[in-house]
């Protein structure tokens, strides 16, 4: 079974994106399994190398959105993309506006090793 470690790595790793079209979230978040059974409204693609994005769980220690402690912010912005689903999309055609950002990312993390789980937000 896919661990929520692996699952946070498949739904928001992309070190060496992003192909740079408007074209990446339709691609992307089909091609990692984000379209089926409904299209995911939000997720965000992290273009930093996977030892960056672990290492956030060791910066500054916050409040998630949900009221769990186990949040921590990266101390530098990172290249993200951000994908949400257009309001004009129907199932299974999941349609994707696709934008480029340079921002601080919150990550939920857990477990030994302590490894980011959950992607909360960008700031
Ligand atoms: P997950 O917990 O699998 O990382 O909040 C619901 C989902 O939306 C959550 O999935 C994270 C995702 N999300 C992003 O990927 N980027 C964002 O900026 C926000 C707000 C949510």
């Amino acid at each position: 079974k896919e661990s929520r470690a692996m699952k946070f790595q498949r739904q928001h790793m992309d070190p060496d994106g992003p192909s740079n079209n408007s074209n990446y979230c339709n691609q992307m978040m089909r091609r990692r399994n984000m379209t089926e059974g409904r299209c995911k409204p939000v997720n965000t693609f992290v273009h930093e190398p996977l030892v960056d994005v672990q290492a956030i769980c060791l910066q500054g220690n916050i409040t998630c959105k949900n009221g769990q402690p186990n949040c921590h912010k990266s101390s530098s912005s990172m290249k993200i993309t951000d994908c949400r689903v257009t309001s004009g999309s129907k199932y299974p055609n999941c349609d994707y506006r696709t934008s480029q950002k340079k921002r601080h990312i919150i990550v939920a993390c857990e477990g030994n090793p302590y490894v980011p789980v959950h992607f909360d937000a960008s700031v």
